[in-house]
């Protein structure tokens, strides 16, 4: 080699690095699998948290969100982050209740039955689940409560005794639970096959938000709604800690930031559309009203034998939150 190309080798390379230490991060795109409808709330408001990040990161980071499971299924979609299948989803976590009681801490009947007990409860879970989810390589980014769940059914209910038989959807091992207490056969059934098993009469009754049966149009299989407030469940924005944990320290605030935006605007639109949707099933023709005093006591028996159930699965844990949650009301 002689001197000069030594000289204009070692240049080139010298311009490669400065060249690479000032270019911007690569540009990605994030595809965010999403189990509900592209028109429900959470969807709105995970497409907005994506343009968010989108205008943010300066176009270093482009979210794709894919509503009502088309690219990944509900049920699968936390594992999908997990193991790195894409970088970010959207889940209702207390579908895995199974593999730890904790993720059901929202679906206690009738612990917190309004948006503001909903908040309470959430931050006296907050630490407990970010710990469970850090330990399976995701990181929180915001969570989103469902409105408050009441029953649907294809005739007039009064007492839990009128439930018995009935084929019921159930989306989480509490709402399996609350069938087998009520004499109903459960059946696990995601969100986006509803219409379709409802139709079909593979289930023809469930317990869900107004929300949910306003997106699926349910009042083309079935005739009441009951109003039972019996929990507020949420849906969580996860990203995986690997990729969480590689961001610049300005993406990561822009992302933090968009969270934070999102959860607070999530938990107005839940609200909102609680009212809007509830109208929408009297407007598709359904019967709305409260339940019955009958059927409410009844429920609330029911649910003190689940409250006992879940405590005694989540352990310590389990109990610390509920104690924080009771000290905070
Ligand atoms: N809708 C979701 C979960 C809770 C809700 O209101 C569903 O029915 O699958």
């Amino acid at each position: 080699m002689t001197r000069m190309t030594r000289t204009l080798t070692g240049l080139m390379t010298a311009t490669t690095l400065t060249a690479a230490a000032v270019a911007p991060a690569m540009a990605e795109t994030w595809d965010m699998p999403l189990a509900y409808s592209a028109t429900n709330f959470h969807s709105a408001v995970a497409a907005e948290f994506g343009k968010c990040v989108t205008t943010g990161t300066g176009g270093d980071i482009t979210i794709a969100t894919h509503p009502a499971g088309s690219l990944i299924a509900g049920n699968d979609i936390k594992r999908a982050i997990q193991t790195g299948q894409v970088p970010i989803g959207e889940r209702l976590m207390s579908a895995h209740q199974n593999e730890n009681a904790v993720f059901g801490f929202d679906s206690i009947p009738f612990l917190a039955t309004s948006f503001a007990d909903s908040a309470k409860l959430w931050e006296a879970a907050r630490p407990t689940v970010e710990k469970v989810l850090a330990d399976q390589q995701l990181t929180l980014l915001y969570t989103v409560p469902w409105p408050p769940q009441g029953i649907y059914f294809k005739k007039e209910v009064n007492s839990v005794a009128d439930m018995a038989g009935t084929k019921f959807r159930a989306y989480n091992a509490a709402t399996a639970r609350l069938a087998e207490l009520t004499g109903m056969l459960p059946v696990q059934i995601e969100a986006a096959e509803l219409s379709q098993a409802l139709a079909t009469g593979v289930a023809d009754s469930m317990i869900s938000s107004a929300a949910t049966g306003y997106d699926n149009k349910l009042w083309e299989s079935l005739t009441h709604f009951y109003e039972v407030d019996a929990w507020l469940p949420r849906n969580y924005i996860m990203v995986n800690s690997g990729v969480w944990d590689g961001l610049s320290d300005a993406n990561r605030a822009v992302i933090t930031g968009c969270a934070e935006l999102a959860e607070y605007a999530g938990n107005w639109r839940s609200r909102e559309y609680t009212g809007f949707t509830l109208q929408g099933l009297r407007d598709g023709g359904m019967t709305v009203e409260p339940a019955s005093d009958t059927l409410k006591a009844g429920l609330q028996e029911i649910g003190v034998t689940m409250t006992e159930e879940w405590l005694a699965a989540a352990g310590e844990e389990g109990r610390a939150i509920v104690e924080a949650y009771r000290a905070m009301k």
